[in-house]
């Protein structure tokens, strides 16, 4: 009987409370900062960008600006009339929500923008990072093993334990027994 509660408070245990994993600010362009003849596409290949992480354009300013704009305007480069650039110099947005977020410098240097000679990012920001159980985790708790369960739990309680299924007992939930005995 204890063992069977303790087995289900585990599996809520394991899976209803997530470890949250630290915010990353990340700088666009890294030592570059936001400037022209820099690739963000490359830039940003491989980053993982999640909500609640930051972006921070550096820029010398009045040399460029950030404007956020939709998929379209980002592709043909168009300012929006409605558009507030930011122009600080260090411009740091948070990313409040997942989806794909545009950005360019909508500059003009007479021959067209910044954004037109590749001055642009688009990144695809994902929901706040969460420690996802491991496999080993998540098949233990699938597939529970009571007699795992019983030496761990109830050691003083039983003379010879002796392990039944043949498994390694996991050593999370080792851990976890330990903790919850205590
Ligand atoms: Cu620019």
């Amino acid at each position: 009987m204890a063992c069977k509660s303790t087995t289900a408070l585990l599996a809520i245990f394991a899976f209803a409370i997530p470890t949250l994993i630290g915010a990353t600010e990340h700088i666009v362009g890294d030592d570059n900062g936001w400037t022209l003849g820099f690739n963000y596409t490359a830039w940003a290949q491989g980053k993982e960008f999640r909500v609640g992480d930051t972006l921070v354009f550096n820029y010398p300013i009045g040399d460029h600006n950030v404007i956020k704009v939709t998929g379209p305007d980002f592709k043909s480069c168009s300012v929006p009339s409605t558009a507030e650039p930011l122009t600080t110099g260090n411009d740091v947005i948070i990313l409040a929500t997942a989806g794909r977020k545009w950005y360019i410098c909508g500059v003009d240097s007479g021959e067209g923008t910044h954004c037109d000679a590749g001055q642009k990012l688009v990144i695809t920001v994902f929901d706040a990072e969460v420690e996802a159980p491991s496999p080993a985790m998540a098949s233990d708790a699938s597939a529970p093993s009571p007699a795992v369960m019983d030496i761990d739990v109830e050691a003083d309680l039983v003379p010879s334990p002796a392990p039944i299924s043949g498994e390694t007992p996991n050593e999370q939930y080792y851990f976890f027994n330990r903790f919850l005995k205590v």
